[in-house]
C-alpha cells in the first residue's frame, strides 16, 4: 500500500515518481490518495505483471514532454485498475497515459488541472473549486490525509462528505463566488460636446457559490477615461 504521499520533482530513467516491476501472478502495489507532480521519467512507471495493480484517488500531474502513467506492456497487456484518479499532462506537450489505454471518463477518472495552491513553492493543496475535491471513491481510502486530518470532508458544500483525490483533504466549504464586471459603452469613437451617451456596468457571478454583500459596501469604482475634461463635464451634467 502506497498511501497519502506527496512525491514531487524527481527524475529517473524509468519512473521518476514511482516505479514497480511486479512478478507474474503477484498482487502488485496499491497506490492510493497520493499526489505526484513534476516527476520526469513518468509519474508512475508500471512494469511486468499489471492486472492486479490498483491506482485509486491519486492526483498525477506530468511535466510537459513527459507522461503521468506509463505502462510497460511487454509481459502483460492488461492495464492496471484505475479508479477516481486525476491524471493530467501540462502543456504545451501534455501526456496523461502511455501504454495503459485511457481510463479518463471511466470509473471516476478525470484529466484536468487540479489547481494546486502554489506548486512552485511546494504547496500541493488544491484550491477551492478543484474538480478533485469530493471526487474520490471510498474504496480503500484512508481515514486521514497527509496532514493527519480526518477524511472524508464535504469540501464542495453539497451537503455530502466525500473523499478527495490526492494526499490532502480539502476543508469544509464550497467553491467561492467569482465576480466579473463588464462595462459596455453605448457609443464608439468620439462623442461631440453636448451629446449624451451611456455606459452600463454589469457584475455577474459565474462561481457556484452565492455572493454576499454588506449594506453600503463599495464593490466597484469606475474611472472616467483620461484626457477629457469635456467628458467629465458631460457626466456631471447628467446628474
Ligand atoms: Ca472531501
Ligand atoms: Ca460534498
Amino acid at each position: 500500500m502506497i498511501v497519502n504521499n506527496l512525491i514531487t520533482a524527481n527524475t529517473a530513467g524509468c519512473g521518476g515518481g514511482v516505479y514497480w516491476a511486479v512478478p507474474s501472478g503477484g498482487r502488485g502495489p496499491f497506490l492510493i490518495n497520493n499526489t505526484l507532480s513534476g516527476n520526469f521519467g513518468a509519474g508512475v512507471w508500471a512494469s511486468d505483471s499489471m492486472r492486479k495493480l490498483s491506482l485509486i484517488n491519486n492526483i498525477i500531474v506530468a511535466p510537459s514532454f513527459d507522461v503521468g502513467v506509463f505502462c510497460d506492456t511487454t509481459r502483460d497487456p492488461n492495464p492496471p485498475i484505475f479508479k477516481s484518479n486525476d491524471v493530467f499532462g501540462l502543456s504545451p506537450f501534455p501526456s496523461s497515459y502511455s501504454g495503459c489505454g485511457n481510463p479518463t471518463g471511466v470509473n471516476g477518472n478525470i484529466s484536468g488541472d487540479p489547481h494546486f495552491v502554489d506548486p512552485a513553492n511546494g504547496d500541493f493543496h488544491v484550491r477551492p473549486g478543484s474538480a478533485t475535491i469530493d471526487a474520490g471513491t471510498s474504496e480503500l481510502a484512508p481515514a486521514t490525509d497527509l496532514n493527519g486530518t480526518s477524511r472524508p470532508i464535504d469540501g464542495n458544500g453539497d451537503g455530502t462528505a466525500a473523499f478527495d483525490m490526492g494526499s490532502y483533504e480539502s476543508p469544509a466549504g464550497g467553491p467561492p463566488a467569482e465576480l466579473t464586471a463588464t462595462k459596455t459603452n453605448s457609443s464608439g469613437g468620439t462623442v461631440g460636446f453636448g451629446t449624451r451617451w451611456t455606459w452600463s456596468i454589469t457584475v455577474a457571478n459565474s462561481g457556484p457559490a452565492a455572493a454576499a454583500f454588506g449594506s453600503g459596501q463599495v464593490i466597484l469604482r469606475d474611472e472616467l477615461p483620461n484626457g477629457g475634461d469635456h467628458l467629465r463635464d458631460c457626466q456631471c451634467c447628467q446628474r
